[in-house]
């Protein structure tokens, strides 16, 4: 996998990325990331890459003639094919499904804007799509930038020392993920769920898709596949709703996440009054 990076401050990259799971990854060769800086696209002697903006207002807006020479002299770089990719806070959400999109390219250019952001025109000449790790206004690109370089580069074959966590991940499922527990058995008074010191590996992963069921549930129902969330709590409407999913959710886990689903929410139909 080749990634590149269009930004002012190529060391911000650089200096993020040598740690943990992603530095493994560049160590064995599963990764590859460049950097590419407008201002070495510049002629003035001040390297300048950004104006005042038209209409007036606020801030500066990056100037475009370097940022798309940077964006096209990067992309030359990569796979033919290779997406443009704007990081934005008007671009699509990232999520774990975009994570494993760009983790099936063989590459892929990351622009990361500062100011006000890119020239419109860059946008429509140079970018492919635009993506937001959130919306919230951040003060560059460079963070999201290494956001999605970090969500995909554990997806790539080979970077998790095992392969199984990529599987098992509950947001694979479109849950939350479990409660994890390691040594000592009891710390400050709190004791480990005796489920997971039971040795029964069924009886473990009911529990645990049990609980990332239910913290889905309480803390982002607007997860949970369509129609489940309609009725938590005894609407006209609601004998015990059956969970519907999306092709998503069809993965390895889907049969036993709905059957899991369904009996969470049987257990909160109108009439079972126990809420817990
Ligand atoms: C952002 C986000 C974001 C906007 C102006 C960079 C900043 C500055 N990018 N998700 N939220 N970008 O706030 O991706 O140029």
């Amino acid at each position: 996998m080749k990634i590149e990076v269009v930004t002012l401050f190529p060391e911000m990259i650089a200096g993020a990325l040598g740690f943990g799971i992603v530095g493994r990854a560049l160590d064995r060769g599963l990764l590859n990331v460049g950097t590419e800086d407008p201002r070495a696209h510049t002629s003035d002697v001040h390297r300048t890459v950004d104006d005042r903006p038209y209409g007036g207002g606020p801030g500066m807006v990056l100037k475009p003639e370097p940022l798309l020479a940077a964006i096209r002299a990067a992309h030359a770089r990569l796979p033919a094919g290779s997406p443009r990719i704007y990081l934005s806070a008007q671009g699509e959400p990232l999520g774990q499904a975009q994570a494993r999109e760009l983790a099936g390219l063989p590459g892929f250019l990351l622009v990361a804007g500062r100011y006000e952001g890119l020239d419109e025109r860059v946008v429509e000449l140079g970018i492919d799509r635009e993506l937001s790790i959130g919306d919230y206004v951040l003060s560059g690109g460079e963070l999201p930038a290494l956001v999605v370089i970090d969500t995909v580069a554990r997806l790539l074959p080979g970077a998790l020392g095992d392969e199984r966590s990529n599987v098992e991940e509950s947001f694979v499922a479109g849950l939350l993920d479990w409660p994890h527990y390691t040594r000592p058995e009891l710390f400050e008074g709190l004791a480990v769920p005796p489920v997971l010191l039971s040795g029964n590996h069924a009886d473990i992963r009911r529990w645990r898709l049990q609980q990332a069921i239910a913290r889905t549930w309480e803390r982002r129902p607007d997860l949970l596949p369509r129609g489940t969330k309609a009725t938590p709590f005894g609407s006209p409407q609601s004998k015990a709703p059956q969970a519907t999913f999306d092709d998503r959710t069809r993965g390895a886990l889907a049969p036993e996440v709905s059957r899991l689903l369904s009996e969470f929410l049987a257990a909160r139909a109108p009439g079972t009054e126990d809420r817990g």
